[in-house]
């Protein structure tokens, strides 16, 4: 019947008391959320959507060819000495617009490499192989084979 008479210091408690009773529970709330972001789920489920371009299988055409290869180029060979292990395939490729051969000066080899085509010989004995091209005789080169 008195509603207007109730004391503000009741209300005042009742204020703190739910205050305090909010901050307990936030204290409480907020404990475990601390702990619980340590698990934070990284956005992993992302990786399929990568789309990962065409893996380019690097293609060898040149096949390592630094040691045991002769460019024919310009009229000429290049190396011009070139040196390597018994057993090695040497291969000459010709670069140039015109037919060119490859002539061992003792007959050990000889072929015609016919424009952007290419030669190969294995060396299976020691020793050092003259060779030309016997379209161009100024065309002369040196297989040293160890
Ligand atoms: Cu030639």
């Amino acid at each position: 019947m008195q509603k207007t008479s109730t004391p503000t210091t009741t209300k005042a408690w009742l204020c703190l008391l739910v205050v305090g009773f909010l901050v307990l529970l936030a204290a409480c709330g907020s404990a475990p959320s601390t702990t619980g972001t340590a698990t934070t789920p990284t956005a992993a489920p992302t990786a399929t959507l990568t789309t990962n371009p065409t893996p380019t299988p690097t293609p060898t055409t040149a096949t390592s060819s630094s040691g045991n290869s002769v460019s024919i180029m310009n009229f000429s060979f290049s190396p011009n000495s070139l040196t390597v292990k018994v057993g090695t395939k040497v291969t000459w490729t010709n670069h140039d617009s015109v037919t060119h051969t490859v002539t061992a000066d003792q007959g050990a080899f000889n072929s015609p490499v016919s424009a952007g085509s290419s030669f190969s010989f294995t060396f299976t004995k020691a020793g050092t192989f003259a060779y030309h091209c016997m379209i161009h005789p100024s065309m002369t080169a040196t297989i040293v084979v160890q």
